[in-house]
């Protein structure tokens, strides 16, 4: 049986992440692919559990953060994802280890040197097949995340400042890795988005871009 892709979505609050994801899952399905989709942090027990502590709790020295992303990434591969593609499925995964270098890096100024350390260990060179930016101005992200009534995060309370610092390492890290990355207009309306996604993927991956 031939291995499973690896797809990652990423992007600021409110980008349209998880409504992509959903779409990108059924529009797979629809191709006869096996799929999962998952998250992060989070997205096996041992993640989800972590997920609490970096979400709910109060602020963190930003390398211990580091650290539990890792941490939490790393139980999240062992548990869901290096299986899923051993069985041959596709994974989305809405959020990966750019959020930890956009956030923690970018936005709360761990060392690159330390990312990469903790990415050797956690990812042991697992790295997506494709990763699916969805770029949108924070203010923009944000009115949306809060038009859904939910209490906002930690991450959420954080200034414009820190929000604009992530969204430049976002499209920082794709700038450098454009093989792997593709930079997608989040503003756009849903089914806009959703067609400019199934073209990269058509693009990168060789899937049929039918609606
Ligand atoms: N974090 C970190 O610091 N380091 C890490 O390594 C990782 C994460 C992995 C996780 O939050 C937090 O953890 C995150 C970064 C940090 N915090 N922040 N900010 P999360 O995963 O729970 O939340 P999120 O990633 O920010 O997701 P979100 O707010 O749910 O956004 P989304 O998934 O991108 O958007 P959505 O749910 O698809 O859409 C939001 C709303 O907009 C919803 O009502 C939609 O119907 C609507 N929407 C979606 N697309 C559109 C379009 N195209 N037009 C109009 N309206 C739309």
């Amino acid at each position: 049986m031939s291995t499973g892709r690896f797809i990652t979505l990423e992007g600021g609050e409110g980008a349209g992440k998880s409504t992509q994801a959903r779409l990108l899952a059924r529009h797979l399905a629809d191709l006869g692919l096996p799929v999962l989709v998952t998250r992060e942090p989070g997205g096996s027990p041992g993640a989800e559990a972590i997920r609490r502590v970096l979400l709910e709790g109060q602020g963190l020295d930003p390398v211990a953060e580091a650290l539990l992303m890792f941490a939490a990434r790393r139980d999240h591969l062992a548990a869901t994802i290096r299986p899923a593609l051993a069985a041959g499925i596709w994974v989305i995964c809405d959020r990966f280890a750019d959020s930890t270098r956009a956030y923690q890096c970018f936005g709360q100024g761990v060392p690159g040197e330390v990312f990469g350390r903790l990415s050797d260990i956690a990812l042991e060179g697992l790295a997506p097949d494709l990763t699916l930016v969805l770029d949108i101005a924070p203010d923009a992200g944000m009115a949306r995340a809060k038009a859904r009534g939910v209490a906002a995060d930690r991450y959420e309370r954080l200034d414009a400042a820190f929000h604009a610092r992530v969204r430049a390492g976002f499209l920082a890290i794709a700038a450098a890795e454009p093989a792997r990355c593709a930079v997608l207009d989040g503003a756009a309306p849903p089914e806009a988005v959703f067609a400019s996604l199934r073209a990269a993927l058509a693009q990168r991956l060789g899937l049929p871009d039918a609606a």
